[in-house]
């Protein structure tokens, strides 16, 4: 066995990873998707755990050798129930598409209907786009928001009344509003249909208490855990206890392998940091950051998607706001050290590649440590990157300012 660290093993891979540590430290991360985690989860992730097979569930596994791992898993399950207030609880989904996806094969038949939010309006890929294989298996009927920026409850109960779905999907990945989840559940009651949150974007938001808790309600709750949950790269599945059969056989084994043991180590230490009292704080700390940069894009005149924002992100139409593509205006803040991603926006024009908005979030600067006062800096910085656009003299003069002040925000001193 190699007893070589990676600096002296590989030099090449040593050298990639510290320009990647080096550009998370010195750069405003702004993906709403993304986050830094802790030492213990990265301790986690690099454990013994990733060395054992484990196909099963705890007590029940297709190999000897488990009684330790099942302790590891069980840990997840029980903080993950507590923290989200669930029945069942599935920690071995390897990401948020593979949740989603065992959940159609788990509690639908092929050919069924699924009534999910479009993507350009909020929704996600695997919430019926039609690139996605998924399409060929169930038949997606996708729903927008209003003009207002709003999901049209009216209309998404006549939807449901005329395409009678087997599921109504909710949860979003651009979509910046709260959900009454109490009213599609409703909806769904009234035709029969099963009811479907995908929170990956908003769960760390609900373990903080800041956002509307779909679990207790929904018969199934999917989600990543490393978005505003600040766990690891991963998927889990919750579900109301007569689905809990139903959902664990679609994961494994008919979807999956061996589950990730090291992923789901790293999944329980989230979930203790998640039920510590200074995650609520965290997670209120989000959205007065979110709330500060619509306030000063609104005083600037930007459009602002869905009105503003009751969550962690917000979703820009650059071309109204600054004559300006989303891929331009991603491509000017790279050069600036600031990391959003392109997006589309409702009713958009423009390619997927070359869309009109820009989505940015508020998770990874608020673990840094950003308040309000560094969120006004922060507007300011992209403000005068997209009036710069392609003065890359002026976006150099800014990377630098960006990256004196997250010098007063170390990241991981401890790896330096
Ligand atoms: N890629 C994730 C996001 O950025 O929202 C969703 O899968």
């Amino acid at each position: 066995m190699n007893k070589q660290p990676i600096k002296t093993f590989d030099s090449s891979l040593f050298q990639a990873l510290e320009k990647e540590r080096n550009r998370q430290e010195s750069g405003l991360e702004m993906i709403p998707s993304e986050n830094f985690v802790s030492l213990a989860v990265l301790e986690a992730l690099g454990s013994i755990a990733t060395n054992k097979y484990s196909e099963g569930y705890p007590g029940k596994r297709y190999y000897g050798g488990c009684e330790f791992i099942d302790e590891i898993e069980t840990l997840a399950i029980d903080r993950a129930k507590q923290l989200f207030d669930a029945e069942h609880v599935n920690v071995q989904p390897l990401s948020g598409a593979p949740a989603n996806i065992a959940v159609y094969f788990g509690l639908l038949k092929p050919g069924d209907t699924i009534l999910g939010m479009d993507l350009a309006h909020g929704g996600h890929l695997t919430h019926g786009h039609p690139v996605t294989h998924m399409t060929k298996v169930f038949n997606f009927i996708r729903y927008k928001t209003n003009e207002a920026g709003k999901i049209d409850l009216d209309n998404l109960r006549a939807m449901a009344i005329e395409h009678k779905p087997k599921m109504i999907l909710v949860g979003y990945s651009a979509y910046s509003r709260e959900i009454d989840y109490a009213a599609v559940k409703s909806i769904a009651d009234e035709v029969g249909a099963l009811t479907m949150a995908d929170i990956a974007h908003i769960a760390g938001l609900i373990a903080g208490g800041e956002m509307n808790n779909p679990v207790p309600l929904f018969d199934v709750v999917t989600t990543t855990t490393h978005k505003t949950l600040r766990g690891p790269r991963g998927g889990m599945i919750m579900c109301k206890r007569e689905h809990a059969k139903a959902i664990d056989k679609s994961v494994f084994p008919g979807f999956q392998g061996g589950p990730h043991e090291n992923n789901i180590a790293a999944k329980a230490i989230a979930f203790k940091e998640a039920l510590e009292p200074s995650f609520k704080e965290y997670a209120k700390q989000i959205r007065k950051n979110a709330k500060v940069l619509e306030t000063e894009f609104t005083a600037k005149n930007y459009r602002l998607m869905f009105g503003g924002t009751d969550n962690h992100l917000l979703l820009i139409d650059a071309v109204i706001s600054k004559g300006i593509s989303g891929a331009e205006a991603e491509a000017a803040l790279d050069k600036a050290g600031i990391t959003v991603n392109k997006n589309m926006i409702p009713e958009d024009t423009r390619s997927a590649m070359d869309p009109s908005g820009i989505r940015l979030g508020t998770p990874a600067l608020t673990t840094r440590g950003f308040k309000e006062s560094e969120m006004k800096t922060v507007a300011e910085l992209i403000d005068r990157v997209l009036n710069n656009s392609t003065n890359d003299s002026v976006l150099s003069e800014i990377k630098a300012e960006v990256k004196k002040l997250t010098e007063q925000f170390p990241l991981y001193p401890e790896l330096a």
